[in-house]
Order: C-alpha cells, then sequence, then structure tokens
C-alpha cells in the first residue's frame, strides 16, 4: 500500500484527508466545518511538500552550492493551498478527492487567510521571485518578518477607507514550520569599546543594552513541475532569555514582563506605507533585525562546510529589495571584522562581492534616508561603521575627482541638510557590486538622474532587470479556463517557458478559438460581478466593458485622473440621456497609507462618485463605479482575469515598472496607459496597435515641470474639464459638505505635481477610442488574444534567468528525489 504521507493516488489522498481531519483537527464529517476541512487538506498537502522539502534542503547543505539570499522586508505570498495544489501537479486529482467527499475544493481554497505581509508591487514581486527561483531549482533563500499583524484590513463605511488589524495568524498556519534551534541574538542600543586582540590589534566591541531573540520561522516555497522546495524564513522577534531571567532573579517581574513585549514589538506590525518611508526607531530596528539575523543564519550555513568566511561569497548572493535591508552592509562588515577578526579591506572585498541592490522608485520623497540622531543609539557600531565605509570611499572619490568638493557633497553617504542624517541607497550603491532598475525606462532614469553620480563613477555596475510575475499564480490558478484552453493546444510547456504562447498567435484569426475566448472572459466577468455584489451590494452588467484600476491609492498612479473621465460620461448622459454611450463597469481597488489623507479622500471621492452615478435613473445602468473593499493578493486572483480595460495612467516618469499591468495583459485586457514603467516594454511586446497610449513622455512631463507648468491654463482653455473640476469642487459629490473635495480640487489647480490636468484631454480622447474599438467585438478580440499570447517576456522566471546569470552567478542544482524519499530512506 502507498505510503499516507506521500501517496498521490486518490485513494491515497481521500484517506490521509479523512486520517488529518480525525486526528489533527479532532473532527469527523459529523462536526467538521470549512476551516477544520481546510485545515485537513492543508496538512494532507504539507505532509508531500515535507520530503521534497527536506531532501532539497539536504541537498543544499551537503553540496557546496551557492545561494541567493533574497532579502525583503515584505513578502506577498498569497495562499499556499492553490499555489502548493499546482506545483506539485496535484490540482486535478484534489479536486476529485474533494469531490468525491462531498465538498467543493474552492470553498476550501477560501478558507485560507490570505497571507499579506508586504504593501503592494514590491512584496508581491519578492513572492514572484521565489516561485521562478524555486521553479529554475536555483537555491536560494528568502528572508523576512514574520509580521504578527500584516497590510491591515481594508473596509469601506459611508465611502471611507477604514484600517482594521489583520490578525492573520489567530487560527494558527499550517504552512510555517517554527526552527527554535536555529534562533539568533540581535543586538540593540548601548555603546562600543575599544580594546586590543591578543595579537595586539585595535578592535571594537559593541556592548548593546538590549539583546532581542530571532526565531526563524519556515515556508516551503516549492518550484513548479520540480522537486525543488526552497525556504521562506521569516523571523519573529522574542525576548532574549538571560534578560529575562536577570529581571526575574533581582525580583522584577514587572520589568521582566515589560521587556518582553517591548522585545516582541520588533515583528508586530508591517508599516502600511508604499512609497513613502516611516522614520521611526521601531522600522530601523526592524529592519536591522531582520537582517541581522539572516547574515548570523548564512554565516553560520557557511562555516559549516567551510574553515573560515574567506570565501564567503562564493556561498551567497545576498539580493537587496530596495534600501529596506541596506544596513545589511554594515552588518557584514561588523560580523567580519568584529566578531571575526577579520582585517577591513578583505571584509569590504567580501561584502562588495555579495550584495547587489534593486531600486523600486524614481520619487526624490521616497527615498530612505535615516537620521544620524535615530541612527546612532540604537545602533551605535553601525554608524561607526557606515562612516569609516563612507570616509575610505570620499578617500577614493577625492583621488579620481581632485579638487571637486561639489561632487565630495552630492555624492557623501552622510546627507548634511535639512537634518545630518545616512542616505540609504548611496550606500546601497557603495556597497554593492550591482545596482538595477526594474523596467528598461527606470534605469535609464536612474542612470540619468537619481543615481547620475554613481553611474559615472561605476557605469558597469548598473543592470537593467525588467520585473516579471509568476505565469503559475497569475494564468494557471486564477484563470484556470484560459489556461486549460492553452494547455490543450499546445501542451503544457508555456507553464515553464512563457514565451510558447507565441505559437498561438494565428488563432487569433480564428473565429472558433475567437469565440471560446470570448466565452472564457464573460465566466470570469460573471464571477467577478458576483464578488462585487457580494462585497459591495452593487449589481453590475457582465455584458459592460469592464474598466479596471487596481493598486495602492497614490496621486502620482492618477485614480482620480480616471474619476474626471468617469464624470465626464456622466455629463455627457446627464446634457444627453439618450446619447449612444459603450456601457462600463468602472471598477477600483487599493489601500491608502493610513497616514496620508490625499489618497483616502480619492477613495472618497471614487465612492462619492459611484454613489451619484449608479443610483441615477438617466444613467439607466449604462455606468457604474464600484470600489472593491480590501485588495489583496486572493481577490486579485478574481479581478485581472476579468478585466478589459487595464488602467495604467501613472504620470509618465514615476512608476517604476509596474506588475500588475503584466498579470492584466496576460489575462488578455488592453491597456490604457502612459509611456511609464514597463507599460513601454509591454506595448512593444504587444505592438503598438494592440495598445492604447496616450499622454506626455517623462521627456515632456519634466521639459513642461522646467518651463513653468501652469494646471490653471488647461482648466481655462477646457470647458468640459473645467464644469467636471467645478463639479467636484461645489459639492455635486458630496452635497452635505460641499468643501470635502476642495483638497483634491486645490491641489490640481495650483500645482499639479501629477500633471492630470495636462494630460486629461489626451486620456478622455484616448477613451473615446478604447469605446469605438469595443464596439467591434471581433477586432478587440483579436486584441485581446494577442496581447495575452505575446506576454512571455513577463514571466518572473524570464527576469530571475537574467538575474542569475548576469548578477548572482549562479546556476541551478537539480534535487534527485528517490534517494531521499522516506519510503526508501
Ligand atoms: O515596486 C513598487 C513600484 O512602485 C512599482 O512600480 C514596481 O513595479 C514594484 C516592483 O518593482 N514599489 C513598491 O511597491 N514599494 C513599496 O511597497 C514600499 C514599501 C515600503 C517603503 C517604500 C516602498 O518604505
Amino acid at each position: 500500500m502507498e505510503d499516507d504521507r506521500t501517496g498521490m493516488s486518490l485513494e491515497t489522498l481521500k484517506r490521509a484527508f479523512a486520517d488529518h481531519l480525525f486526528y489533527l483537527q479532532g473532527k469527523d464529517a459529523s462536526s467538521a466545518d470549512l476551516a477544520d476541512y481546510y485545515s485537513a487538506l492543508a496538512y494532507t498537502v504539507r505532509d508531500r511538500l515535507l520530503h521534497r522539502w527536506l531532501a532539497t534542503q539536504e541537498v543544499y547543505a551537503c553540496k557546496a552550492v551557492k545561494r541567493v539570499c533574497y532579502l525583503s522586508a515584505e513578502f506577498l505570498m498569497g495562499r499556499h493551498l492553490g499555489n502548493s495544489l499546482i506545483n506539485l501537479n496535484l490540482f486535478e486529482k484534489i479536486d476529485q478527492a474533494i469531490r468525491e467527499s462531498g465538498l467543493e475544493l474552492q470553498d476550501l481554497l477560501s478558507e485560507e487567510e490570505d497571507p499579506g505581509l508586504g504593501n503592494g508591487g514590491l512584496g508581491r514581486l519578492a513572492a514572484c521571485f521565489l516561485d521562478s527561483l524555486a521553479t529554475l531549482e536555483i537555491p536560494a533563500i528568502g528572508y523576512g518578518i514574520r509580521y504578527e499583524f500584516g497590510i491591515f484590513y481594508q473596509q469601506i463605511r459611508d465611502g471611507w477607507q477604514v484600517e482594521i488589524p489583520d490578525q492573520w495568524l489567530r487560527l494558527g498556519n499550517v504552512w510555517e514550520l517554527p526552527r527554535r534551534e536555529e534562533a539568533v541574538e540581535i543586538k540593540l542600543g548601548g555603546y562600543t569599546e575599544g580594546y586590543h586582540d591578543p595579537k595586539g590589534n585595535y578592535r571594537v566591541s559593541w556592548v548593546a543594552d538590549r539583546i532581542i531573540l530571532a526565531v526563524p520561522y519556515d515556508t516551503p516555497v516549492p518550484g513548479y513541475d520540480t522537486n525543488v522546495v526552497n525556504i521562506l524564513r521569516l523571523w519573529k522577534a522574542e525576548a532574549g532569555d538571560e534578560f529575562n531571567f536577570d529581571a526575574f532573579n533581582a525580583g522584577n517581574y514587572d520589568r521582566a514582563v515589560a521587556d518582553k513585549m517591548s522585545s516582541e514589538n520588533i515583528s508586530k506590525v508591517l508599516y502600511p506605507n508604499d512609497n513613502t518611508p516611516q522614520g521611526r526607531t521601531l522600522r530601523l530596528e526592524q529592519q536591522y533585525f531582520f537582517v541581522s539575523a539572516s547574515l548570523q543564519d548564512m554565516i553560520r550555513k557557511h562555516l559549516a562546510l567551510n574553515p573560515t568566511l574567506d570565501n564567503f561569497q562564493d556561498s551567497f548572493a545576498i539580493q537587496l529589495n530596495d534600501t529596506h535591508p541596506t544596513v545589511a552592509i554594515p552588518e557584514l562588515m561588523r560580523l567580519l571584522v568584529d566578531e571575526h577578526a577579520m582585517d577591513w579591506d578583505a571584509a569590504w572585498s567580501i561584502t562588495n562581492r555579495t550584495f547587489a541592490y534593486t531600486n523600486h522608485t524614481l520619487m526624490p520623497e521616497a527615498l530612505e534616508r535615516w537620521p544620524v540622531r535615530l541612527l546612532g543609539p540604537t545602533l551605535p557600531r553601525i554608524l561607526e561603521i557606515i562612516y569609516e565605509i563612507n570616509h575610505r570611499f570620499l578617500e577614493d572619490v577625492r583621488s579620481w575627482y581632485p579638487g571637486d568638493e561639489a561632487r565630495l557633497s552630492r555624492l557623501s553617504i552622510i546627507e548634511e541638510e535639512p537634518e545630518k542624517s545616512v542616505r540609504m541607497a548611496y550606500l546601497a550603491c557603495i556597497g554593492s557590486h550591482a545596482i538595477n532598475g526594474v523596467a528598461a525606462l527606470h534605469t535609464e532614469l536612474l542612470k540619468r538622474d537619481t543615481l547620475h553620480d554613481f553611474y559615472e563613477l561605476w557605469p558597469e555596475k548598473f543592470f537593467n532587470k525588467t520585473n516579471g510575475v509568476t505565469p503559475r499564480r497569475w494564468i494557471l490558478l486564477s484563470n484556470p479556463q484560459l489556461a486549460a484552453l492553452f494547455t490543450e493546444k499546445i501542451g503544457k510547456k508555456w507553464l515553464s517557458n512563457l514565451d510558447e504562447l507565441k505559437q498561438l498567435e494565428p488563432c487569433a484569426e480564428d473565429p472558433e478559438f475567437r469565440s471560446r475566448w470570448q466565452a472564457i472572459k464573460l465566466h470570469n466577468k460573471q464571477v467577478l460581478a458576483e464578488k462585487i455584489y457580494e462585497r459591495t451590494g452593487i449589481e453590475v452588467d457582465p455584458h459592460s466593458l469592464f474598466d479596471i484600476q487596481v493598486k495602492r491609492i497614490h496621486e502620482y498612479k492618477r485614480q482620480h485622473l480616471a474619476v474626471l473621465h468617469i464624470i465626464a460620461l456622466y455629463n455627457q448622459i446627464k446634457a444627453n440621456p439618450g446619447i449612444n454611450i459603450q456601457p462600463r463597469t468602472f471598477i477600483f481597488a487599493g489601500k491608502a497609507a493610513p497616514g496620508y489623507y490625499q489618497a483616502k479622500l480619492i477613495i472618497k471621492l471614487i465612492n462619492a462618485v459611484g454613489t451619484i452615478v449608479n443610483r441615477d435613473p438617466d444613467v439607466r445602468g449604462r455606468l457604474k463605479v464600484v470600489f472593491l473593499p480590501n485588495f489583496s493578493v486572493s481577490l486579485a486572483q478574481y479581478i485581472y482575469p476579468a478585466a478589459d480595460l487595464s488602467e495604467q495612467i501613472s504620470t509618465a516618469g514615476k512608476e517604476a515598472s509596474g506588475t500588475g499591468n503584466m498579470k492584466f495583459s496576460m489575462s488578455g485586457a488592453l491597456t490604457i496607459g502612459t509611456l511609464d514603467g514597463a507599460n513601454i516594454e509591454i506595448r512593444e511586446e504587444v505592438h503598438p496597435e494592440n495598445f492604447f497610449l496616450f499622454g506626455l513622455t517623462a521627456e515632456e512631463v519634466a521639459a513642461l515641470k522646467d518651463k513653468g507648468y501652469r494646471p490653471r491654463d488647461y482648466y481655462n482653455s477646457n470647458a468640459q474639464l473645467k464644469e467636471v473640476i467645478d463639479q467636484i469642487a461645489n459639492g455635486t459629490f458630496s452635497p452635505s459638505e460641499p468643501d470635502l473635495f476642495k483638497p483634491i480640487t486645490d491641489s490640481l489647480l495650483q500645482q499639479d505635481d501629477y500633471m492630470l490636468l495636462a494630460d486629461y484631454q489626451a486620456y478622455v480622447e484616448c477613451q473615446d477610442e478604447v469605446s469605438k474599438a469595443y464596439r467591434d467585438q471581433d477586432n478587440w478580440t483579436r486584441m485581446s488574444i494577442l496581447n495575452s499570447v505575446r506576454t512571455g517576456k513577463f514571466s518572473s522566471d524570464r527576469t530571475i534567468a537574467e538575474y542569475a546569470k548576469e548578477i548572482w552567478k549562479v546556476d541551478p542544482v537539480e534535487v534527485p528525489l528517490e534517494v531521499y524519499d522516506p519510503a526508501n530512506a
């Protein structure tokens, strides 16, 4: 008989499922609820991951393989169960097993808490990268923080965002295993002192005033169609034991408990900001906490196989996901120099060869700077090391550019005004051998503007790595009917080589294929329509054009530009109720940072416009405006497959890449977008005739700013635009509080930093083109198909293959399963 824990036959799976329900949940069919069934299934699947997991880790621990360590303060993994079923190639069989047990697999999958340990694109990118690393059989570890509270749960009350704490661990977490035996200690606070070691060398030691324990929790990351199971290692903060005992022994129970609680605060909550850093000490402690723990972990792994740290760079390639983990650079120096007695130059050479840095933003206010006032008291030794790195770096610059004082102060890691601070992006550039942007335009703008001086020093360090997303979650799992159509036509190979979809280009001319394509899109729209009704009470017509913008709410992303267009359409209907207009459903979703008032007001505006438009009898349901609460990975899986039109309308030069744009396109949505981020490359791939382009280019934006941008001129010279702005300003959408939206209109008329008014006319004209194009369903479907089958470039497998070859210099490592099968062990 097959082993209950590893067997893959239908009978074994059903038996294991029933067994777990009974022995792990303590339930049987008469007492179990959906949560019990979910857990029983999750354990059943986890068992089947475990021997692959152990086999993989054993191969990595024994062979001297080079591993990628992806350091990220955020991992937005999405639900694990569905993804594990897919990557283990168990989906159909489990679907059948569950049905034969009288249940629906979808209901069980929906029971899983969505682990929201990230804000948006940056966190989700980390998750797609882990999936691709495992799929490409590249040894890798994701290192991050096990936040007790992830990104807040968003409710909409009276049109406003309300934040609810995300207690995702309330019911436990099947997918993680704590490894207490591998906990490490983290120092904070205190002071440093110099001493002479036995050989007479001057050294520094850090006398901390707090020691925190970092406890690792490991989550398996299975690759698709391979035995490789990599690990996501997230650190939880606890009070160090000695510390507690001291206070206890001194009879100070209260203090021992208070210290324990304050230590645990470090991994308590994810900061909910995107693109504006929060300069809080606790955030700095979080960054240092997970970085130090991760480096200590790597050093231990390295020393288990090597006598010294001299070849550390051959064991690990460390990627910094933005500047959040950049304190790793001085921390590795500290560990090598202070704790492992290496000399500075040798340590610096190792550090430099180990680290690479990814930048994710061009917004100047988003670049992290840590005031010395905070850094010094929290991480005294780290600040000294940063000063030393800077000192040596500036000496080099002086020798390369004698007499160029201006350049020295431009390049210094330390910024003097308005407050003495450490520029983390500069530290990252100096300590890394590779620096990359996340889309072609973004990388060019980094080289030209943001990091120009560094580009002049080291052009060879700069790389572009255009983002990608995993087709396993974003096609196979979320759009199963489309996936089935692909597989029926060309087999399964597209799942590990998305370029294979190109073969389907001729199908765009096949009427039968097109009608199947339309039927799938309609089905996905019906499913989303049901979700919309469940969550908002709004009825929408699946035959209308689904025009969707989902992403964090931010002024640069210009959700309010879409609102201006909606109001203009509404005005056309009011002026002429019989007008022949393309019915549209406008769908928005996304969270605003809790402290970002203008973004929260945009959410309120969307809902306010929706309230008026959706109920107006003159509209006759031709326009609907929906704000779906709580955008998350699990909700996104319903949204992208149901879109006809993808809104990617940021001010050119502001969106580093975007990744939602790729997910929409893969599922056959057409894009209306600016020449920004990866939009440019998407348009190139799908060909310009299948993309709705509008708006100023990044150059034009910059030129207009330079010559003096006057938003009021656009307002005064465009009657339609003026009417829309006046309505928002005079309370048409907020009758009980006419001034409510003034902050939005004032900002548009006074500065309009993101140039909505300059792009308005081009946007509405382009939207007219969209409406016209949608009327020709045959041709629309042709364009939709070509979008989808030409997105091969945007698989994260391509992105990761490029990082592996050009930046990390790592090779795949196969994991043979038979050898490690517990049945044979
Ligand atoms: O990273 C996003 C970019 O805005 C987007 O264009 C890009 O596609 C994506 C992946 O490269 N950036 C973020 O998502 N950034 C954050 O979430 C963030 C979080 C905390 C911060 C700063 C930024 O302190």
